[in-house]
């Protein structure tokens, strides 16, 4: 059985409100992407209002980041999207799709929160595009390419009858969106019992769309936010071929146990690289920013291997 799934980097924690130009509480829950050569993360920070804002950083080798001086999403005085966004915006996640990077991201407001969709083409200036959800929605991730001619996204829903699962759509336009259906819910006596989320931006594998998703224990002590994989059929990602019944990466290190809110990894984001890894990057504590690297096949077989039911 193979011991660790994660190689942690060894400069952890990669980002922390101390690297950050302007005045911050976090850097957590970065999405990056790979845009001319080098790594974008566009990261998640908390102000001292308790409300989020959307920063960006840069990196030739996708460990050492250099934070811009202003931010890159902050909520929004556009009349359709400032109604939405009032309480601020948070967790965001990079899809490359047709020429332009999406960004999908929480908006919160006094009418719950729903995720809101962004483009840009050059990491400089962004623009609004619509949102993609009501309320209450969170972790969006839309696959970087169409499947049968369609955009495809998965997200995270709420209910008391089926609380915290993940739920697929799709789209002619990025824009409007249908065909919902469950695949994944939370299981009783696995480690992601209580909640999941979608994380990173599926990966295109031989053997299907690998899934990095979090997953919540509750315990005597508080809640515990774990990573884990899921692997979607290619042609037909509605169709769960495993979910990995062992978590990948949970907290251990010191500032992923205690931070804004204790015992939390969270991803946004994974950068899959030319010889079969990826580098995974994920918020420790809701306050830093960690990375590591895995073998994608590993990962891959873990869900092949090792399943939970799906639902
Ligand atoms: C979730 C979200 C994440 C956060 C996590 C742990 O519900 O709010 O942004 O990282 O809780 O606090």
């Amino acid at each position: 059985m193979k011991k660790e799934f994660v190689t942690r980097y060894e400069g952890n924690p990669i980002l922390t409100k101390d690297d950050i130009p302007y005045k911050v509480e976090t850097v957590h829950n970065a999405g990056v992407t790979k845009f001319d050569g080098r790594y974008i993360m566009l990261f998640r920070s908390h102000l001292d209002t308790g409300r989020s804002i959307i920063g960006i950083a840069e990196s030739e080798d996708g460990f050492k980041f250099t934070a811009r001086d202003e931010p890159f999403i902050v909520p929004s005085k556009e009349p359709v999207f400032s109604e939405y966004e009032e309480y601020g915006v948070e967790d965001p996640r990079i899809t490359a799709l047709d020429g332009a990077y999406y960004i999908t991201y929480s908006a919160y407001s006094k009418y719950g929160v729903r995720i809101g969709l962004a483009k840009t083409t050059d990491f400089q200036s962004v623009e609004r595009v619509t949102f993609i959800t009501q309320a209450d929605y969170r972790n969006t991730v839309i696959f970087p390419e169409k499947i049968n001619g369609r955009y495809v996204k998965l997200d995270r829903p709420h209910s008391d009858i089926s609380p915290w699962s993940i739920w697929i759509s799709f789209s002619e336009d990025l824009r409007y969106w249908g065909d919902s259906k469950l695949v994944m819910k939370p299981v009783a006596y696995h480690w992601d019992e209580m909640k999941i989320g979608p994380g990173a931006v599926p990966i295109k594998t031989e053997k299907g769309w690998l899934s990095i998703y979090h997953g919540v224990f509750p315990t005597m002590d508080g809640c515990v936010y774990r990573l884990g994989v899921a692997l979607h059929k290619l042609d037909e990602p509605e169709v769960i071929l495993g979910v990995g019944d062992r978590w990948i990466l949970q907290p251990e290190d010191p500032w992923e146990v205690v931070g804004y809110v204790h015992n939390v990894v969270f991803t946004c984001g994974a950068v899959a690289e030319d010889d079969g890894t990826l580098k995974l990057y994920w918020g420790g504590a809701d306050k830093v920013m960690c990375a590591g690297t895995a073998v994608i096949d590993e990962l891959v077989e873990l869900c092949l291997s090792e399943s939970r039911e799906a639902k």
